[in-house]
């Protein structure tokens, strides 16, 4: 049989088309070693329905794509298709929300139940048509990336990265975050990583991990072993990682050529990972790894509990009087299943419960020393001066002086004029929240 495996982008969803999640490959290989055909399609809710060749259809769904996918998957069913939805949006029991709306829901998954749910679907015992909808669960967190992940890292567009896991899991718990395996870490062997790396077309991977470089022993043999393959690898790691002198040498030595580093905000409030924030300690660290010849990107987040309207011009000034080549930042965003949402459901705190707009750009909740309103125009003021032409060219030009005209600087200024360009466009498409108004209607809530 045929399964096509689909990825409905939103509307102010870009990322999506740049970085394919590695679940897709994943269900992809799982399917063809069990002897099925498998397509991986990314596409808009409008290009879906005629995208769709096979009588089997998988979707993996994040929160400001769940809408979208639920319309696309009543069509696809009253089409004769079995729909199987999973994804980060049923993560955490929002598995009663997909009800009555596709065949089978999955809130977690491991090859062995994908296996038994693709024997089921031939045998004929999930068909199309029927009004129930199948639930399934990992609960025993046996998920693991398939051995001969590798048959998938050239399966992308010319414009897309390669996204090589390396772990699994995340130990910490940040409220606004709901990881998969939580409080668990499961490294990925390091010959079977290599095996990828050594397989991919092209210069350029992202190590997609929650926390890149948490065991160092495995990371700093992982670097040596990656070294010879002089590839340009991109990753997501913790300040408390790249304060690691040692570790930061062999990430360079390896070929990391860029990593992004989670500083989420400058106020005392909000200690991640329990550690203490010191701004100078913050800026010699982004300095070390700026000399090592590692492009460095900078997350926040804006719109805590512990952020007052001076949170805007804080983090824009930090970005401009540190060497961070770039800043990422977004809005609070309570993603369902999370603690933060839970909190703030109770507080009557959350002002839109239309998924769509969980888009990291759109207020969806009433912050605590922010009106809605000052929270969206000092966002947007915030993105209009980060990412304006101006600083643009103060950043490149700085990369330019330390990195010589190199990978490095083509890698930034790129990335940079992408923002300028989509980002802000995507920015100043949301809509402006009326204070303490929930003027959308619900989706529907578990
Ligand atoms: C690494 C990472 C990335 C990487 C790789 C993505 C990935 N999925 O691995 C990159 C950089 C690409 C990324 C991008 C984004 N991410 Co991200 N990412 C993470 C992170 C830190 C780890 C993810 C991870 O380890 N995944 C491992 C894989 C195996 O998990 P999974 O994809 O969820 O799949 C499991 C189940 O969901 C299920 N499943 C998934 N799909 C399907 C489909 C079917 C049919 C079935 C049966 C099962 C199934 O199977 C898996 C095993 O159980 C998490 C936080 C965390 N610790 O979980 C955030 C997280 C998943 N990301 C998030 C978001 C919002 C994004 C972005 C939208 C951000 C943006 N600004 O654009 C993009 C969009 C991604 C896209 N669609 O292209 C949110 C999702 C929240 C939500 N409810 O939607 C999370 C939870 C973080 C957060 N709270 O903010 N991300
Ligand atoms: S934000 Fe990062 S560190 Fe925090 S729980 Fe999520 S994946 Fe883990």
């Amino acid at each position: 049989m045929d399964i096509d495996i689909l990825s409905i982008n939103n509307r102010r969803f870009c990322m999506t088309s740049l970085l394919r999640p590695p679940i897709l490959n994943t269900l992809r290989i799982w399917s063809e070693n069990q002897g099925w055909g498998a397509r991986i399609i990314t596409v808009s809710e409008k290009e879906a329905l005629a995208s769709v060749r096979a009588p089997v259809v998988a979707m993996s769904v994040y929160t400001p794509s769940a809408p979208a996918s639920y319309r696309v998957a009543e069509k696809l069913r009253t089409h004769g298709k079995i729909v199987i939805m999973g994804g980060p949006h049923f993560r955490g029991g929002m598995s009663a929300e997909a009800m009555g709306r596709c065949d089978v829901v999955a809130e977690s998954i491991s090859e062995h139940k994908w296996g038994h749910l693709l024997d089921d679907i031939e045998a004929g015992r999930i068909a199309p048509g029927a009004h129930s909808t199948h639930k399934l669960i990992d609960p025993e967190d046996n998920f693991r990336y398939p051995a001969d992940y590798r048959r998938s890292v050239n399966d992308r567009s010319w414009y897309q990265l390669a996204t090589i896991p390396t772990s699994l899991g995340c130990p910490y718990g940040c409220e606004f975050c709901d990881p998969l395996m939580k409080g668990k870490y499961v490294d990925r062997g390091i010959d079977v990583i290599i095996d990828d790396l050594a397989e991919m077309k092209g210069g350029v991977a992202l190590f997609c991990d929650a926390t890149f470089g948490l065991n160092k022993k495995y990371t700093m043999e992982l670097m040596e072993a990656a070294a010879p393959l002089r590839k340009n690898i991109l990753v997501e790691t913790s300040i408390a990682r790249v304060a690691d002198k040692e570790l930061v040498a062999a990430m360079a030595r390896g070929g990391v050529k860029a990593l992004e580093v989670g500083i989420e905000t400058l106020s005392e409030g909000l200690n991640k990972h329990g550690s203490k924030k010191n701004h100078q300690k913050m800026m010699d660290t982004i300095a070390m790894v700026h000399d090592h010849g590692i492009l460095i990107q900078g997350n926040f987040i804006l719109g805590l509990d512990c952020d007052g309207p001076e949170c805007f011009d804080k983090a824009y000034e930090f970005y401009i009087k540190s060497r961070l080549d770039f800043i990422y930042a977004n809005l609070l965003t309570p993603f369902p299943a999370t603690t933060l949402y839970r909190r703030l459901k109770e507080e009557e705190r959350i002002i839109d419960h239309n998924w769509e707009n969980y888009d990291f750009a759109t207020v969806v909740h009433r912050p605590k020393n922010l009106s809605p309103d000052q929270l969206h125009d000092g966002y947007h003021q915030f993105c209009a001066a980060a990412y304006g032409m101006g600083n643009i060219a103060r950043k490149v030009t700085r990369a330019g002086l330390d990195f010589g005209l190199g990978k490095q600087t083509a890698l930034m200024a790129l990335y940079h004029l992408y923002y300028h360009r989509v980002v802000g466009k995507m920015i100043s498409s949301a809509p402006r929240r009326k204070p303490g108004l929930a003027f959308l209607e619900p989706v529907s809530e578990s």
